[in-house]
Parts: structure tokens; C-alpha cells; sequence
């Protein structure tokens, strides 16, 4: 079944409009493969069509797919426009600043056409086909390739930007199409904020060093981190990455269908509060991972969601310390029919570093 097929069928199961007004980039990114266009309109029956400025308009006629693209011509206006080609009684839409929901309400004749269903689009995105865990697959490969290169070059007396270009070259040298998110290298006290780093800082002796790095290919993208070490580690330390490690394993162990996204957090909180590190872990154990480098299903200690096959999710707890420094240890994971598969494979290497 296609892609807007799946959707009109999700949208009658739960009594929405299954004409839809798509408007977020990704989600025009998922139902034509192209990247680029203000607007997709899925009629119930009949040719979707992709509504592109002038900027654009050659190249989704030329890369677009199963969608009859129409030029939105300066000056124009998209929701008159829009309200003029479609003739439907009520529009599922996916997302929209509010003035221009208010736009589209006056030129289709009122709110009440309106109905909200970005819900529909993001459970469906959830579960990969295996075209979608292909590429993910050449993203997380890719990914493995700059952590590669991250253990190559951190050193005391390096530079975080400096490993964070290499990186970046590598992985674009290798075939990546871009990184998935701003790659993050956070060294020392720095890497006790989960988001910190990238600065012009060196590397001290007894540094942790956290890697966060991904890379894209042909829209699909890959996370993976791993804490490195620059220097010797203490014995303090090498206890909180061995009960990060143990986390993120526990965690890995706990996927397969059918299991509560909470109970797959829970798993790895439980090591880490064991360990007297609780207050410490301050983020979720992950996401979903896939257009977007953050999507669903989100695991966390109150979500609602259960993990299913198809479902790829980041597992991927953390310790930070703050005056001390920080560990994450992060794969993208697939959900498979009877458990789950890393994608990414890198090794865990902080106690290695130092033999
Ligand atoms: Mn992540």
C-alpha cells in the first residue's frame, strides 16, 4: 500500500476528512520525496498535487514523485488558490502558524472545514518500510564512519571544533548528504550539559569527551554518541561510563514489539539510579528517529507509546555531573519482529583508550 493510501484508510478508521492540506516540509518530504514545495494537497480520489514557487518548480517537476506539480506564481495566494482546486467539504491539515490556519479557514469558507491531523501523519511515519530502514541503515553507516574519526583524533590538546570538522569531512566525504543535526563534541566540565560544547576549548588531561554526531542520506538520518576519554580516566569515571554502558545495554535488551516505551526508559533509569547517579540523568532515554532526527515514538517515563516492528528509536541515557563532566552512550535502534538490531555499531571504547 502507498504512502497516501495508508493515510486516507487511517483517516476514515478515525473518522477525520481523507482529503488532507499538507504543509510541513517533512511531511511533503515523506508522501513526494521532494524537498522544497509550500504545499501538498491529497484529494480523497484523484492526483495529489505539490503547490511550488518559482524557485523550485523545475526541479520538483523533475524530482517529485506520483504528484502533479502546480506553480504558485508570485503575488499569488496560496490558500485562495488552493480553496479554488479543491472542491472537498472538510480538509485534514497538518500543520499551520495560526494566522495562516486563519488564512485557509476564510478562503475555504470556515473554520468548521478545518480538522486537525498531524497525529495521523506522525503514526504513520512511525513505522518504517524497508526502502525507509535502508537508508536509514547508509545513514547509521555513515555515522559510524565519523565516530571513527572522532576516535582517530581526540587528544589532550585538541580542539573540540576541530574533531567536530573532521567529522563532518568525513562523513560528507563518505557519501553523507549532510549531518542529521549539529554534531556535538563537549569535552570536560563542558560535557555535563547534554548540549553543550563545540567551542574553541582543548581537550584537558582526564576530559570526557562527548561525541553526538549524525549523518543523512537521501533525507533519512542516523544519531549515535559515544564518550570518549582524553587522557586517563579516574576511577570515578570509569563508574559512571560503566553504569552508562550498562544502561544503554539494559535498555537494548528490553526492545521488541510490543513493549511499553516507559518500561524501555525505566530499564536503563534503574541502572543509574542503582548506581546513586538518578538525579543525573536529566533527559529522556530517547526518540524516534528518521526524516527528522526527532520523531516518534518518544521513550520516556511517561509515554503513552508501545514499540512495534519497524519503529527505529535512539537508546541512549546519559550521566552528567555538572562541575565534573558528563557521559552519553547513544545507537539508533531498529525494532524488529523479535527483539531489536543496532544500526549503528561503533564500539564502546573509554577503557580502551587508555591501555
Ligand atoms: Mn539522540
Amino acid at each position: 500500500m502507498n504512502r497516501t493510501t495508508a493515510l486516507k484508510q487511517s483517516a476514515a478508521n478515525q473518522g477525520k476528512p481523507s482529503n488532507f492540506l499538507i504543509f510541513n516540509q517533512t511531511n511533503i518530504t515523506y508522501f513526494t520525496n521532494f524537498s522544497g514545495a509550500t504545499a501538498l494537497l491529497i484529494p480523497e480520489q484523484g492526483e495529489n498535487v505539490l503547490y511550488v514557487s518559482g524557485v523550485n518548480y523545475e526541479q520538483a517537476k523533475a524530482e517529485a514523485k506520483s504528484v502533479s506539480v502546480e506553480l504558485l506564481k508570485r503575488g499569488e495566494n496560496l490558500m485562495e488558490k488552493i480553496a479554488k482546486q479543491a472542491s472537498a467539504k472538510k480538509f485534514s491539515v497538518d500543520a499551520l502558524p495560526v494566522e495562516s490556519w486563519r488564512t485557509l479557514a476564510r478562503a475555504v469558507g470556515g473554520e468548521e472545514k478545518l480538522e486537525p491531523a498531524s497525529s495521523l501523519i506522525r503514526e504513520l511515519r512511525k513505522t518504517k518500510t524497508q526502502e525507509e530502514i535502508q537508508l536509514i541503515r547508509e545513514a547509521c553507516k555513515l555515522a559510524d564512519i565519523g565516530m571513527k574519526t572522532a576516535f582517530e583524533t581526540v587528544q589532550v590538546g585538541v580542539k573540540e571544533k576541530e574533531v567536530a570538522a573532521e567529522i563532518e569531512y568525513a562523513m560528507r566525504k563518505a557519501g553523507s548528504d549532510g549531518t542529521a543535526f549539529e554534531t556535538i563534541v563537549a569535552s570536560g566540565v563542558i560535557s555535563a550539559f547534554p548540549h553543550g560544547g563545540n567551542l574553541e576549548k582543548t581537550f584537558g588531561e582526564g576530559d570526557f569527551v562527548v561525541v553526538d554526531l549524525g549523518a543523512t542520506y537521501k533525507f533519512y538520518r542516523s544519531d549515535l554518541t559515544r564518550t570518549l576519554m582524553a587522557g586517563k580516566p579516574s576511577e570515578k569515571q570509569i563508574k559512571i561510563y560503566s553504569t552508562v554502558q550498562l544502561a544503554q545495554q539494559k535498555a537494548l535488551e528490553t526492545i521488541k514489539p510490543g513493549v511499553l516505551a516507559s518500561d524501555v526508559d525505566m530499564a536503563a533509569r534503574q541502572v543509574i539510579e542503582a548506581a546513586g547517579f538518578g538525579e543525573f540523568f536529566v533527559h529522556n532515554l530517547g526518540h524516534g528517529v528518521g526524516l527528522e532526527v526527532h520523531e516518534a515514538p518518544i521513550l520516556s517515563p511517561d509515554s503513552k507509546e508501545v514499540l512495534d516492528t519497524g519503529n527505529v528509536v535512539t537508546d541512549e541515557p546519559g550521566i552528567y555531573v555538572p562541575g565534573l563532566g558528563g557521559v552519553r552512550i547513544e545507537d539508533t535502534v531498529l525494532v524488529t519482529w523479535d527483539g531489536a538490531e543496532k544500526l549503528t555499531v561503533a564500539p564502546y571504547l573509554l577503557l580502551d583508550k587508555t591501555k
